[in-house]
């Protein structure tokens, strides 16, 4: 089964971690509805839900297998509540599409905001 998940961080092409999308289909370039927050934590950011000041983000849309998941949410320690896997809100005509993205979940407080994208 396939399943589309957006990737905002060390997921997207060149990153530190892109290695577990090898061989997966890369859909397009995206944008989330102004509803989340970018923040640098050490060497990978955070993506919050933001419903009252957020900003629209930008990320990549990604085509992959069901199996790749379990390898995903391990990464991103979804077991101990580091990040959620959750439906991610895009911008209209490209709401077109189902993804789900990883929401942090602990405190951002004094980290640095990236603005809508995170490029390091
Ligand atoms: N990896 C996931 C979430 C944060 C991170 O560095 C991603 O790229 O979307």
């Amino acid at each position: 089964m396939k399943h589309k998940i957006f990737v905002y961080g060390t997921l997207k092409r060149g990153g530190s971690n892109h290695s577990l999308l090898a061989g997966q289909k890369f859909v397009t370039l995206a944008h989330t509805q102004p509803l989340y927050r970018l923040y640098a934590l050490s060497s990978y950011p955070a993506m919050i839900e933001a419903p009252q000041n957020g900003r629209s983000i930008e990320g990549e849309i990604w085509e992959i297998e069901a199996a790749r998941l379990p390898a995903l949410d391990q990464l991103e320690d979804v077991a101990h509540g580091m990040y959620k896997r959750v439906p991610i809100l895009l911008l209209p005509l490209e709401d077109t599409l189902a993804v789900e993205g990883y929401v942090y979940l602990l405190s951002t407080t004094g980290r640095r905001d990236c603005g809508e994208v995170w490029n390091e």
